[in-house]
């Protein structure tokens, strides 16, 4: 229980919590005070860390009450939220989106200037929480942005990884992985609740038993627990007095665990039990795309659904809250199938716990959830094997071989005598080891489900669930993916926001179809000529960052050319790479001379996963062609590479506002959506891609003028698959596509050793399995457009206006309009 012991009799103990004063004075006086009582120093002898964290303080109480009147409106008005349940949140720095939501950023400026303090050196001082992989755990951050923005309930559920994706470095062009100490400098953004914490049970097993009523019932005694302790985050609303909570959870040993060790007299092994525990958020799994079976994994999914479900229904429903309608309260949105395990969970909270009749738990759960699928990769699809479910969770296994075989049932009774069908349509795998298919417990538990690009939906039915499409169409529904527009153009990209309020009025920024009103200016040559000075300013701005980061020095007046994003071979970093080496050549070989090259700068950003040798062989190739590149004097410096160490979303901030050419190239097909090539167009550059993901709803809307396509459709890669592909014949074919891969065989990038990058050769010669040669040709010819185009500058600035302009619905904040009436049907606070 909360609350005082007493009714009570002092009157500010029901006043309504105030702000401090929104004036440079009110700040100064609210941050000094932060500095002495939070640090307990003086600013003459405070450290820049000091400063950091008394900076943060004093923005979170500009917060607080906001926050307190967010929780207290939403609980009285009993409606219902949104339950976003996410393994992963990629949040970037908190800071500056906190002095945007508050509209605290001048007189922070100012307040610190007049303490002698630069509010940016503090600003670069913060560490981005960095609790995911890319794109799904971005889009997630992007999505609770929205929502809280929107005046929309809604609780983001996580995981607190004590480290979050490991910080990336290069050692002889090597990748090299090292643990990301997030929290080591202090985390002023969480508030920490170990007195609200939840035991989560693991292991043992399942028995049956009469219970008083005479009603056979089933009991899960398990083996060992864990605690959840919740850390709660801020989420605040872009100026409009809303924050919503981010609750993230913390595993820790129980006092009984370590307890009835401790008493057997084994002090050490007490404390190692300790350790256990802790270690289920330790850390984030670094695979993207490509899960990797753990038994680890499985607790972590397992243990922050369970504390989530709880915490829902025992802390933010009412006392006595009926169960039966617990539909009409939350919608829990499955962050692809990392947590699905919470549908089993809540089966057996209502059935075991509440008592409730198996059909009726089954009506209120399949209400409860909606899935959304970010993949089509086969790899990327969970499949546990039973052994490993049935040992951790053994009641939840029999739950799901319950719901299975009534699910089968109907199946068969829809398509009697289709046996092959019911046995495809089986939420148990039989090969290559008995497993569940958590994508299927998905689909058939959720009210609906989602893919994430109009094109991507539409594969999900016709090819990875073609089965459940056909039994069950009105299930399945697109959401195409957004991004928030404060933190990748308002916050990142500050100039540009300026022109476009100073043009059209500052409305974009909440509602971003309004930059539908720049098109006018897209032919103005004075609009034009501001536009390039803030490209070319966005451009010094990352040429010194990087020069500080990273001691690379990108060259002026160079077309910059960006591939950031997981470093995947179905995104197809290789083919950009060959690019690169085939211009290389070209000159090398006296085909072209240097001259005729366009001036431009690649810049790489990506991390492979840890154990993903191809994907690390392909950035040990990155940087050795950087070396070269950027070292040969017979390119007169008109063709550099750059692949900067670690990125992550606060080098994203930097890196795409400065882009001029956004590569998107993946195999079509194979990208569900993408975020980063939105950000890139409302930023004004340029996209070279393929039609996959949402690259397709891009182009139809700035145009196929304004953006530069390429390579097979997904049909055409389908039919080439069925007819047989086989790379070698384009490596035959194709002189160039030859001479550029006989120049990495030859050892032009390894110092004469023909062997270093064998493997990623001969991968793509006789593997290829993303068909990158099958599509050089037409990247070539893509990339030349791209060059005809921007010695055109007018007609480049036109179109890259144009990007900006017809974008606007690629905000996250239209995603969530969608969810909302297609999935949620929940409303906005009034
Ligand atoms: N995505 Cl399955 C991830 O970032 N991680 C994953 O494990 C899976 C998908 C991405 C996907 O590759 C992108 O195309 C999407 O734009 C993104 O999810 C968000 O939907």
């Amino acid at each position: 229980t909360y609350g005082p012991a007493s009714t009570p009799t002092h009157p500010l103990a029901t006043a309504p919590v105030s702000s401090p004063a929104h004036s440079v004075d009110g700040f100064v006086r609210e941050f000094l005070h932060e500095l002495n009582t939070n640090q307990g120093v003086t600013l003459s002898l405070s450290s820049v860390n000091d400063q950091y964290l008394a900076l943060a303080s004093t923005v979170k109480n500009y917060l607080m009450a906001r926050w307190l009147e967010t929780n207290r409106k939403t609980r009285d008005a009993k409606v219902k939220a949104v339950g976003y349940l996410s393994a992963e949140y990629l949040l970037g720095r908190q800071l500056g989106n906190a002095l945007l939501a508050t509209d605290l950023g001048e007189i922070a400026h100012k307040g610190l200037e007049l303490c002698g303090l630069d509010l940016a050196t503090l600003r670069s001082q913060e560490v981005e929480p960095g609790l995911g992989n890319g794109g799904l755990g971005r889009l997630a951050a992007c999505f609770i942005d929205s929502l809280a923005t929107m005046d929309v309930p809604c609780i983001g559920y996580g995981i607190r990884y004590e480290y979050g994706i490991f910080r990336q470095t290069f050692v002889d062009g090597r990748q090299v992985e090292q643990p990301d100490t997030w929290l080591s400098l202090g985390s002023p953004w969480e508030f920490p609740h170990p007195e609200a914490s939840v035991q989560v049970d693991f292991g043992g097993h399942t028995e049956k038993y009469t219970d008083d009523d005479g009603r056979e019932r089933t009991r899960w005694v398990p083996a060992w627990n864990v605690l959840g302790v919740p850390y709660n985050y801020m989420v605040p609303g872009y100026l409009n007095g809303r924050v919503n909570t981010l609750r993230l959870w913390s595993a820790q040993a129980t006092k009984a665990f370590d307890l009835g060790i401790f008493n057997a007299g084994d002090y050490a092994q007490a404390v190692r039990a300790q350790t256990f525990a802790e270690n289920i958020s330790k850390v984030l799994y670094p695979e993207d795309s490509t899960p990797q079976g753990k038994e680890l994994r499985l607790q972590q999914q397992y243990f922050f659904v369970a504390c989530s479900l709880r915490d829902f229904i025992n802390n933010e429903l009412e006392e006595g809250f009926d169960l039966h309608n617990l539909s009409d309260r939350i919608i829990f949105q499955l962050n692809d199938t990392h947590p699905v395990i919470a549908v089993p969970e809540l089966m057996r909270i209502l059935v075991d716990e509440q008592g409730f009749e198996w059909d009726e738990a089954w009506e209120v759960t399949k209400s409860c959830f909606a899935y959304t699928c970010h993949t089509l990769l086969p790899e990327a699809l969970e499949v546990w094997s039973t052994e490993l479910l049935g040992r951790l969770l053994p009641r939840h296994l029999e739950i799901i071989f319950q719901i299975n075989d009534e699910f089968l049932a109907e199946v068969r009774a829809t398509y009697p005598g289709d046996e092959i069908r019911a046995r495809r349509m089986s939420m148990i795998a039989e090969h290559p080891e008995r497993g569940v298919r958590m994508a299927y417990l998905a689909t058939v538990a959720g009210t609906k489900v989602n893919g994430v690009a109009a094109l991507h939906s539409q594969l999900l039915r016709d090819k990875v669930l073609p089965d459940f499409s056909q039994l069950w169409p009105e299930k399945f529904t697109n959401v195409t993916n957004g991004v928030t527009p404060r933190r990748f153009v308002k916050m990142a990209n500050p100039h540009l926001s300026d022109l476009i309020s100073d043009t059209i009025g500052n409305g974009w920024v909440t509602d971003l179809e309004r930059l539908r009103e720049l098109e006018p200016y897209a032919d103005d040559p004075e609009f034009q000529d501001k536009f390039r000075e803030i490209k070319a300013w966005n451009k010094r701005r990352l040429t010194s960052l990087l020069e500080a980061r990273d001691g690379i020095v990108l060259p002026d007046g160079h077309l910059l050319d960006v591939m950031v994003k997981r470093l995947h071979e179905y995104k197809r970093q290789s083919l950009k790479l060959l690019h690169i080496i085939s211009l290389y050549e070209q000159v090398v070989s006296g085909k072209i001379a240097a001259s005729d090259l366009t001036p431009r700068t690649v810049v790489f950003g990506a991390k492979a996963a840890p154990g993903y040798k191809m994907a690390k062989d392909t950035i040990h190739l990155i940087n050795k062609v950087a070396e070269k590149v950027n070292n040969d004097p017979v390119l007169e410096g008109r063709l550099k590479v750059a692949f900067p160490a670690n990125y992550n979303v606060t080098l994203a901030e930097k890196l795409i506002p400065a882009a001029d050419l956004s590569e998107q190239i993946s195999l079509a097909g194979m990208e569900a959506s993408g975020t980063g090539n939105m950000k890139f167009a409302l930023n004004g550059a340029l996209t070279i891609g393929t039609d996959d993901g949402a690259n397709v709803e891009i182009r139809e809307l700035v145009g196929d003028k304004h953006f530069f396509l390429f390579g097979m459709d997904e049909p055409a890669v389908a039919e080439l698959g069925a007819k047989g592909y086989n790379p070698i014949t384009y490596y035959e074919s194709q002189p160039q596509l030859r001479a550029a891969l006989d120049m990495v065989m030859n050892g032009a990038f390894s110092d004469g050793d023909q062997d270093m990058f064998g493997s990623v050769v001969h991968n793509l010669l006789h593997q290829d399995r993303f068909m990158a040669l099958a599509d050089f040709e037409s990247y070539v010819a893509a990339q030349a457009k791209v060059e005809e185009k921007y010695a055109d500058q007018a007609a480049w600035t036109r179109s890259s206006i144009l990007n900006v302009a017809r974008t606007g619905f690629f905000s996250s904040d239209r995603s969530m309009r969608d969810y909302i009436q297609r999935i949620w049907h929940t409303q906005p606070m009034i």
